[in-house]
């Protein structure tokens, strides 16, 4: 009886321990930053010392929402695809920093030119609508300008910047640089 009771008690503190770590998990969420490869984060700490991985708290809930579950291959601040075709996987990520006291968000680039060695670019600078800037890829395929005429096709994954329920554009490779095209405005 003595020793059932004792069973008994252990379980219900096992259960209670499970629960409670289950519980601190779901309420912190990954860290994006936490998702991005140790030697990409070494890459930006040499080019950008002094800025950071844009997080979940920086964006506005909308944003938040529309990427649940948050993960390597899916999520608002981090990217990874060949975007220039030469066969090692690329990296484009948001960071944040701050500029004559302001905060600001480049949208940069790893680009990588050699097995671990990258190469860093900033493609955009961004001081408005900060807690609604996300990235995602845009696969291969035909793309329209917005108001106007004129279409791409793109051959390589494109890096897309969205500001949420404002407006979107492509950045992709073209022979040797990036390109920008406006999608939605
Ligand atoms: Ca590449």
């Amino acid at each position: 009886m003595f020793k059932e009771t004792i069973a008994k008690s252990v379980l219900v503190l096992c259960l209670a321990a499970f629960l409670l770590v289950t519980t601190i998990c779901q309420a912190s969420g990954p860290q994006l930053q936490e998702l991005v490869p140790v030697e990409v984060r070494a890459a930006i700490q040499k080019s950008y010392p002094k800025s950071r991985i844009v997080e979940l708290s920086d964006l506005e809930d909308g944003v938040g929402q529309m990427f649940t579950d948050v993960s390597p291959k899916h999520n608002p601040v981090f990217l990874s695809s060949d975007f220039d075709g030469n066969g090692y996987e690329d990296y484009a990520l948001l960071l944040r920093s701050e500029k004559l006291g302001r905060p600001i968000v480049r949208l940069v680039v790893l680009l990588q030119v050699g097995k671990g060695k990258f190469k860093a670019q900033t493609l955009e600078e961004s001081q408005d609508f900060l807690e609604s800037i996300f990235i995602d890829i845009h696969l291969p395929g035909r793309v329209q300008e917005h108001d106007s005429d004129r279409a791409i096709t793109l051959k390589l994954p494109g890096i897309e910047r969205r500001f949420f329920e404002k407006s979107a554009g492509i950045f992709y490779w073209d022979k040797k640089r990036f390109q920008y095209i406006v999608t939605e405005d």
